[in-house]
Order: structure tokens, then sequence, then C-alpha cells
């Protein structure tokens, strides 16, 4: 079904690339240049990972692993079998994400609306990218990205935070938690104030964003208003996927050792040593 707006917004136009080419829709979707680039990559990358699972020692889901190159390997570009596999599918990964970002920036441009959603998704891509290209080149050896597999990225996670002794001792790890609460403090109480509003119990009325706002300044004597709850939600939301690929980028291409050892300093400032 087209809403009666789609009928005026269903119109060629506002695609990046491509010019017309592929610029419609298959059933409820729109397609464009990126949906086309997208589809393709997604399915190489899948299958790549069906075919280098087939090649390792189990076909049990949980164990599959695809393992970067060796460490010693450095950058280079490796046989499928010793991590090619590994870095042919992270190259069809990122270049997935990164269609996905932009197919959706066409859609908004088509649409006449703001890239808030392109701009927040590339934080996750970047998080992503963070962990398998940057970090890694900083480090010299892509074998410093992390496993494709249910439990081995587990290990790779706690054994990469074990490396800096109690990864909690850094700093932008702090930062970084700090902003994943904050994000559910403040999304529990957006989802709740909402529903408490405008899904009232049988016979109830629906209540006015008046009352939201009344409710916030009774209890703690400040409303941050409906529209400025979805500006506080992005920005603390594109913070937690921003810190976590910096606390994760200085560990290792700027700071070796241990977190814990990071905070002597402060002990040592003289006023309380
Ligand atoms: C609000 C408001 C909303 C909301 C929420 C608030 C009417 C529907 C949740 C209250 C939010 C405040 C005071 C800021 C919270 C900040 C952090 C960092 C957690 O006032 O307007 O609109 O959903």
């Amino acid at each position: 079904m087209l809403l009666s707006f789609e009928r005026k917004y269903r119109v060629r136009g506002g695609t990046l690339v491509g010019g017309d080419l592929f610029d419609f829709w298959v059933g409820p979707f729109y397609v464009g240049f990126f949906g086309v680039t997208a589809a393709i990559s997604a399915l190489m990358g899948t299958m790549l990972i069906f075919a280098a699972a087939a090649q390792g020692p189990t076909l049990n889901p949980w164990l599959i692993s695809i393992e970067p190159p060796a460490i010693e390997a450095g950058l280079a570009f490796m046989p499928l079998a010793e991590g090619g596999y590994w870095q042919v599918i992270t190259g069809c990964a990122i270049v997935a994400f990164g269609s996905w970002a932009l197919r959706q920036v066409e859609i908004s441009r088509k649409l006449g609306m703001g890239l808030h959603v392109p701009f927040a998704f590339s934080f996750a891509v970047l998080a992503y990218v963070t962990l398998v290209v940057i970090r890694p080149v900083l480090m010299g050896a892509w074998g410093h990205g992390f496993p494709y597999g249910i439990w081995t990225h587990l290990d790779w996670v706690s054994n990469v935070g074990y490396q800096y002794v109690n990864f909690h001792y850094n700093p932008l790890h702090m930062i970084a938690i700090t902003f994943f609460f904050t994000t559910c403090l403040a999304l529990a109480l957006h989802g709740g104030l909402v529903l408490s509003a405008v899904n009232p119990g049988k016979g109830e009325e629906v209540r006015s964003p008046e009352y939201e706002d009344t409710y916030f300044r009774d209890f703690i004597g400040y409303s941050v208003g409906t529209l400025g709850i979805h500006r506080v939600g992005l920005i603390l939301a594109l913070n937690a996927g921003f810190w976590s690929a910096a606390c994760i980028v200085i560990s290792g291409p700027l700071y070796v050792g241990s977190w814990p050892e990071f905070w002597e300093f402060w002990k040592a400032i003289p006023i309380w040593s």
C-alpha cells in the first residue's frame, strides 16, 4: 500500500551514483546503485564465510572461526587458507556496510530529510572498521583483527583485554561505558514517558506532550522537550560508539602495557602523594 505522500516522493532523483539506472523499487524496498552493491557484497561475503567454514576443522556453528592472518604475515595479502578468506570477507563486509550507509543517504535525499540516520549508522561502521582495519594497520599486522567466530570473537575480546591487564582502567573505555549506560537511561526514560502518556488503559484518555513536559518539570524541575530528548539520545548513542572505537584504537598504537599502571601518574601528583 502506498501512503498518499509516497505517491509524491516515489519519483526519480536524489541518487548519488548511477543516475536513473538503479532508481527503482523492488516491492517496498528502494534499490539504487548502493542497493545493488550492498546485495552483491553481502551475498559474496556470506558465501565466502560458508566456503571458509567448509575448509575448517568443524561445521558446528558455535565453533566455526575464520581467522585473520598470523601476526608474522604483517600487512601482506595472504592465500585464502592462511587468512585470505578473512581478508576478502572483511572487504566484502566493509563494502556492504558502506553501501548500506550510502543507500540510507539516497533515501534521505529522495525524501528531503536530514542525513541523521546514515550519520548515526556510520558510527557503528566506524567502530567495526577500527577493529579490523585501522588498528591492525596502525599495529602493522592484519593478525590484530578479530576472528569471525561466535566463541572465538569473545575469546579475542577477553585475551586482548588481559593484554592490557584490566581494560576497565582504560579511561576512554570508562567514557564509552558511561555513554552506553546513559543511553539506556535516556531511552528507558523516553520510552517510559511516551508510553505512559500515549498508551493509556482502556477508557483512559491519551495525554498530550504538555503532560510529558509537566511530568519532568514536577519531578526534576526541567524538561528537555520532545525534540530535545531525541537530540540527547542521538548524541549519547553516537558517543557510545565513538569512544568504544577510540578506547581500543589507543590500546596498542598509542599505549602499550597495563591500563591500571596508567593511573600511577595520578597517584604521584604532589599535593596528595
Ligand atoms: C523530557 C521529554 C521527553 C522525554 C524525556 C524527557 C517532554 C517525550 C525522557 C526527560 C529527559 C531529561 C530531563 C533529560 C535526560 C538526560 C539524560 C542525559 C539522561 O523532558 O520532553 O519527551 O522523553
